[in-house]
């Protein structure tokens, strides 16, 4: 199919990510993963399901440093605040956003369906919580909570087949290079 759309294809499949001028009328802005060593970058994360939540921080973790963040305990540059559940993430997310320390805050969570309707009632809270502290303070803020069925659907998104917790740093990467990027 490459050869039947292949000005698509390689609108898709980029070598690197960059900021073109096209045109004079025309401008793409995109995120890079290369210089992301100044960015400061603060983690909200519920301890709620922590056999799941404490697996995404360390694939989080771990993405950053491979992209040049300082990790360490002592580091100046990532901040990690627990909340009991994810149902606290947007308060403490908009506190950290509002500070004007952080370029980017990400959010861990796994909220697991159970057999009464509060699954529903904190998923609802956690995503427009967060969906609002991103367009009140002009902070991106990464959504990385899980909301699965099963415990074991959250393990497999946590480390056993995949651990999104490295998505979710790559994305707070790319969001903090795209937002400083982009004018005014
Ligand atoms: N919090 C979660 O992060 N995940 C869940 O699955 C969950 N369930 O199922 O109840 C959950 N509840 C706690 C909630 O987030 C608050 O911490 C609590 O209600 C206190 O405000």
């Amino acid at each position: 199919m490459a050869g039947a759309w292949p000005g698509l294809g390689r609108a898709i499949v980029r070598p690197r990510l960059r900021t073109t001028c096209i045109a004079a009328s025309l401008a793409v802005f995109e995120g890079q993963f290369s210089g992301a060593s100044s960015l400061r970058v603060a983690i909200v994360v519920a301890r709620f399901n922590d056999l799941v939540t404490a697996k995404l921080l360390s694939g989080c973790l771990d993405c950053l440093s491979r992209h040049g963040i300082d990790v360490s305990p002592t580091s100046a540059q990532v901040d990690t605040a627990w909340v009991p559940g994810s149902f606290e993430i947007p308060l403490v997310a908009q506190k950290l956003a509002a500070s004007g320390r952080y370029q980017v805050v990400i959010t861990l969570g796994a909220v697991i369906r159970g057999d009464t309707p509060h699954f529903d009632v904190v998923v609802a809270e956690v995503s427009k919580g967060v969906a609002a502290v991103s367009r009140d303070t002009g902070v991106p803020v990464i959504f990385g909570v899980l909301t699965t069925d099963t415990m074991q659907q959250a393990l497999e998104r946590a480390g056993i087949k995949s651990n999104l917790g490295w998505s979710y740093g790559l994305e707070a990467i790319e969001m903090g290079s795209l937002m400083a990027a982009l004018p005014g």
